[in-house]
C-alpha cells in the first residue's frame, strides 16, 4: 500500500484520478467523513459525536459507543440520553446540505461507473443529490414501530418528543388498540417509534442485512474493477468484512483499491488497499474533477481518459467550477422536494435471516 498526500504526491494522485476516469464497474463505500463539511460531526475525530456526548453528559459513565449500543438501552438513564441525542441528531441532519464529495459520487453514478454505492452514514444526504445508496446502518430519515414494525418518515414532531428523553408512540398501534377495545378484545402494547438505524448489537435488524447481502453478491458476480472508500475509520466489524471481500474481488479482476481519509488506518490494511490518500475528501474530489473533467459527459470523458493528463485544458476546470455552483443550487432545490416525497413513504419491516454485515456491526 502506498500512502499519498495530495500535494507531496501530486503525480500519483493525478494518476489515480485517471484510473477513476477509466473505471467502468466501481464500488464506493463511504463513512461519516464525507459529511463532516456539511456540519454533521463524525464519531471518532476530535470534536466528534463521541466527544460531544462526553461534554453533554459529563456526570454519566457512558461512552459514545455504548450510547449507540442496543444492549445498553435497557438502562433507563442511558435510554433517556439516547433518545435525547437522537432528537438532536435529527435536527442536525435536516439542517445539513450535501457536500462536494456527495456531488462527486453522484456524478460518477450518473456516468454509470458505480455498481453500488454503500454508506455507513445515517444522515441520508445522498437522497438530496438523488444518489442511490445502500444504507448499511439505516437512516435518520425514518422511524419504525418496535411493535407493529411500520416504518414512517421521521418528522420534527417525533424529534421534539425524542428531545424530551423518550420515544413517540406509534399512531398505527394506537388506532388498532382503539378498534380492539371497542370490540371488547384483550389489550395489546402500543409500540414505540425508534430511529431506523442499526445500533451495535442490534440482532433484530435483519431485513437490511438481507438486502445488503444481495447487493454484495451482485457486486462479486459483476467483476468490479475499482473500489473507492472514503471518510471512514474502518472500525466497524461488518464494514471491514465487506471491504475485504470486495477488495479481494477487485484485485482478482486486476483493479485498484483506494482509501481517501483524513487520518491513516492501521497496518492490517496494507495488503487490502493499493493507495491510501491522506486528504480532505472534498478537496480530493475537486482535484479529481479538475484533473479529469469528470463533470463532463461520458463521451467527452472517454476521449479525455485516453489522452495524457497534460492534455487536460484549463477550460475544463473552469467548466467544473461553474457546473458545481449550478449543481449545488439544484441540490438544494431537490432536497426540498425529496423531503416531501419521503414524508409520504410508509414501509413495513419484516424479519428474515440475520446476515453477517449487519449482525457483526461492532
Ligand atoms: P468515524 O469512526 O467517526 O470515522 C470517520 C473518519 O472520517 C475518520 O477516520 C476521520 O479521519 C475521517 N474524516 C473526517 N472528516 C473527513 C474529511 N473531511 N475528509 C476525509 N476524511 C475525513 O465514522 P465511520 O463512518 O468510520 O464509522 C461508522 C459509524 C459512524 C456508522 O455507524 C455511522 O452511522 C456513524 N456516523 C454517521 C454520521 C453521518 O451519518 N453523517 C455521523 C457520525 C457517525
Amino acid at each position: 500500500m502506498q500512502v499519498l498526500k495530495i500535494r507531496e504526491n501530486a503525480r500519483n494522485v493525478e494518476e489515480i484520478s485517471w484510473q477513476i476516469a477509466r473505471a467502468k464497474k466501481m464500488v464506493v463505500v463511504t463513512g461519516a467523513g464525507i459529511s463532516t463539511s456539511s456540519g454533521i460531526p463524525d464519531f471518532r475525530s476530535k470534536g466528534g459525536l463521541y466527544e460531544m456526548i462526553k461534554d453533554k453528559f459529563p456526570n454519566e459513565k457512558v461512552t459514545g459507543q455504548q450510547l449507540f449500543d442496543k444492549s445498553y438501552l435497557n438502562n433507563e438513564k442511558i435510554r433517556k440520553m439516547f433518545y435525547t441525542f437522537m432528537g438532536e441528531l435529527y435536527s442536525l441532519t435536516t439542517a445539513a446540505v450535501p457536500t462536494m464529495a456527495h456531488r462527486f459520487f453522484k456524478r460518477l453514478a450518473d456516468q454509470k461507473k458505480i455498481i453500488h454505492y454503500y454508506t455507513q452514514n445515517i444522515d441520508n444526504l445522498e437522497a438530496a443529490v438523488n444518489l442511490d445508496a445502500v444504507q448499511l446502518h439505516g437512516t435518520m430519515s425514518e422511524v419504525y414501530c418496535d411493535m407493529c414494525k411500520l416504518t414512517v418518515q421521521f418528522t420534527e414532531m417525533h424529534a421534539e418528543v425524542f428531545k424530551k428523553g423518550f420515544p413517540p408512540q406509534c399512531n398505527e398501534c394506537q388506532q388498532r388498540e382503539a378498534t380492539r377495545q371497542a370490540s371488547g378484545k384483550r389489550k395489546h402494547r402500543i409500540g414505540d417509534l425508534q430511529p431506523n438505524i442499526t445500533l451495535y448489537n442490534d440482532i433484530d435488524d435483519t431485513t437490511r442485512g438481507a438486502y445488503i447481502q444481495n447487493c454484495v453478491k451482485n457486486d462479486l458476480r459483476k467483476k468490479i474493477d475499482y473500489l473507492l472508500i472514503a471518510g471512514t475509520s474502518l472500525k466497524v466489524h461488518g464494514v471491514k468484512n465487506l471491504i475485504r471481500q470486495l477488495a479481494k474481488s477487485v484485485h482478482h479482476n486486476g483493479g485498484k483499491v483506494v482509501l481517501v481519509n483524513l487520518s491513516g488506518v492501521g497496518k492490517e490494511w496494507n495488503t487490502v488497499f493499493d493507495y491510501q490518500i491522506l486528504a480532505d475528501v472534498d478537496e480530493w474530489a475537486g482535484l479529481v474533477e479538475e484533473h479529469t473533467g469528470l463533470d463532463k459527459t461520458q463521451k467527452v470523458l472517454t476521449g479525455l481518459a485516453n489522452k495524457t493528463s497534460k492534455s487536460v485544458n484549463v477550460s475544463i476546470s473552469k467548466g467544473c467550477v461553474k457546473r458545481r455552483r449550478k449543481d449545488r443550487d439544484q441540490d438544494r432545490e431537490n432536497a426540498g422536494s425529496n423531503n416531501d416525497n419521503n414524508k409520504k413513504k410508509a414501509l413495513k419491516r419484516s424479519k428474515v435471516e440475520v446476515l453477517d454485515v449487519v449482525e457483526t456491526l461492532q
